[in-house]
């Protein structure tokens, strides 16, 4: 999954897609890199980042969902709204990812069932400006799994058919850097559930400290594609669906060879 931004804030690529066009071609040029799916996104989760207008929110994303749908790009848009899921969908996105696992929006899952597109659902415990205050758990790959789990059986009772839906860690939503990297560490825990598993580890914060020799001076996000790869790798290792990167050219390599020699 190659991600396209629309939004002036976004911690690693923000502001350089923010506009339709741009963000059409960087689309484009994901898919002809071998994406299987675009994901749009018109509001930044960068820790303490504010919320954007669901007006803005539309501007932003609709008319590049519509366009790269139009050229046929299997476009997911990434949004906690339903409005904006199910205007998306009208203009041709194939899956909704919802970074909030259905708690931002408390619309979102009856509009999931009735727009019968795939869904992810990632673990959240809330909105980026206070998110960072939730990170406590007792332990964290079994709190999230069960909350994640609790997630699917909502969805479910809601009336989502289950083969629809695609679980997400949350890699950085609520989480410190050791909590990420314990999640990590536990992809297989998570495939386990049956359930697809699609992983957003790209250039994160927690990447940035891990490779940087000063760890109040992170490595900045342009420079995290090789420690996204390796992420790509444990992720293909363990079983998981889908990669949410920001490279995709280098990380189709990376599968292909993985696939081959495994
Ligand atoms: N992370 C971000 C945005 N959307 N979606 C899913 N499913 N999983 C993630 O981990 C995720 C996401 C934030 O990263 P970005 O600013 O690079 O888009």
């Amino acid at each position: 999954m190659g991600i396209v931004n629309v939004t002036p804030d976004s911690f690693s690529d923000g502001g350089r897609f923010h506009s339709t066009d741009r963000a059409v071609t960087h689309g484009l040029a994901l898919a002809e890199a071998g994406a299987d799916y675009v994901d749009v996104g018109g509001e930044s989760t960068r820790p303490g980042a504010a919320r954007v207008h669901p007006d803005e929110e539309a501007r932003r994303v609709l008319p590049v969902v519509r366009a790269l749908s139009r050229s046929g790009v299997a476009v997911s848009v990434d949004t906690t709204r339903s409005v904006i899921a199910a205007a998306a969908v009208q203009a041709g996105a194939v899956l909704v990812n919802d970074v909030s696992g259905g708690l931002a929006d408390p619309s979102m899952t009856n509009v999931i069932a009735e727009l019968r597109v795939p869904w992810v659902l990632t673990h959240w415990r809330g909105h980026s400006a206070t998110m960072e205050r939730s990170a406590v758990y007792g332990d964290v790959v079994s709190d999230v799994r069960g909350e994640l789990l609790a997630r699917v059986d909502a969805a479910v009772g809601a009336g989502v058919d289950p083969d629809r839906l695609v679980i997400d860690p949350g890699l950085g939503f609520a989480k410190t850097p050791d909590h990420d990297l314990a999640l990590l560490r536990s992809l297989p825990v998570l495939v386990g559930l049956g359930l697809p598993v699609l992983l957003g580890a790209s250039r994160k914060r927690f990447l940035g400290r891990l490779i940087s020799d000063d760890p109040a001076v992170p490595r900045p996000p342009q420079a995290r594609d090789a420690a996204t790869m390796a992420t790509s790798t444990l992720a293909a290792r363990a079983g998981v669906w889908g990669v949410r990167v920001h490279d995709v050219a280098s990380t189709v390599d990376l599968l292909r060879v993985i696939a081959a020699a495994t």
